[in-house]
């Protein structure tokens, strides 16, 4: 049996996994952190995409989206997600705005691996700087569902076009309590820090996170459940713990593909890794009878599918 090797890529840095099943093929959106730092702070210039239809051999899309095709935004090519409906593709991207501000852009597509063209206005644009980290999930009532947000987690309804939003709901903001996200560092009293993925398994909702412990520097992996897509939401325990050497952030996203459950993240292991160099990595993990999820170790790699 082949085994395939973490990172994903060696040949650059990749930060913010984000999985979509389409077909048989398993197609893996990413942010990239440029080797040559501006101003020693996240340097990150465009949306990456790598596919694979058996976990071991990937294939690498290069660029798909990028600011350059942003006119309104000048830096920040942060998280993406993207999702398919009715044959286009919709890449939920968080871009800073020329005139200031964290949003989220859109960019529509007629194919998995783009090019993507930009919606021409944010989607989500709030007076302050909540913004970032969309994820996106269309419930099978047909309601797709955009979650956002650092430190606070908030929610829109997305309408059937994908690339506009419910604005009699508005934003939605969910509550932060100790019940929902555990107690920790993070601005809101909460664990609960930034880089959301919502998904649904039977009847169960999932809201996976990066998140703050008391006392904790660096970024953990959680989850959190709930009987409904806007909650209550129900802490559910650690999924990924910090080890000795991590960098400062990590970021989920889940998705099972041909009968096998995975989780991305991301390390600065590569040579030359740091904070602002990271690279994608996966694990393979299960689900407990209830639905709960134990503690996902970091690995080097995983077997062929
Ligand atoms: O990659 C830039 C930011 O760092 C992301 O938006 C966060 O989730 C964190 O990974």
């Amino acid at each position: 049996m082949k085994y395939s090797k973490n990172p994903i890529t060696d040949s650059i840095y990749t930060a913010d996994p984000a999985p979509m099943v389409y077909g048989d093929t398993l197609y893996l959106y990413t942010t990239h952190d440029e080797d040559e730092l501006v101003n020693d702070f996240y340097t990150m210039n465009d949306w990456r995409c790598f596919s694979t239809k058996d976990m071991v051999n990937w294939t690498d899309h290069g660029k798909i989206f990028s600011l350059d095709d942003i006119e309104w935004a000048d830096a920040r090519a942060w998280a993406p997600q993207c999702i398919e409906r009715n044959g286009k593709f919709y890449l939920y991207c968080p871009v800073h705005k020329k005139d200031g501000g964290m949003s989220i852009a859109v960019g529509i597509s007629d194919s998995p691996t783009g090019p993507f063209k930009d919606l021409g206005h944010p989607l989500v644009d709030e007076p302050d700087w909540n913004d970032i980290d969309p994820t996106v999930f269309i419930d099978d009532d047909g309601q797709a569902y955009l979650y956002f947000g650092n430190p606070e987690l908030r929610y829109v309804l997305l309408n059937e076009d994908m690339i506009s939003y419910d604005e009699k709901v508005g934003v939605c903001k969910v509550p932060m309590t100790e019940e929902a996200f555990n107690k920790g560092s993070h601005d809101t009293g909460t664990s609960y820090g930034e880089g959301p993925w919502f998904y649904k398994r039977g009847d169960l909702y999932y809201m996976v996170y990066a998140a703050f412990a008391l006392g904790q520097q660096n970024e953990h992996l959680a989850y959190s459940t709930s009987k409904g897509p806007t909650g209550p939401w129900k802490y559910g325990g650690v999924l990924m713990a910090t080890g000795e050497g991590d960098i400062f952030t990590n970021h989920p996203g889940i998705c099972e593909f041909k009968g096998h459950n995975y989780l991305f993240y991301h390390t600065g292991e590569l040579p030359g890794g740091s904070l602002f160099h990271r690279s994608v990595c996966v694990a393979e993990f299960d689900y407990n009878a209830d639905g709960s999820i134990d503690v996902v170790e970091k690995c080097s790699g995983v077997s062929e599918v």
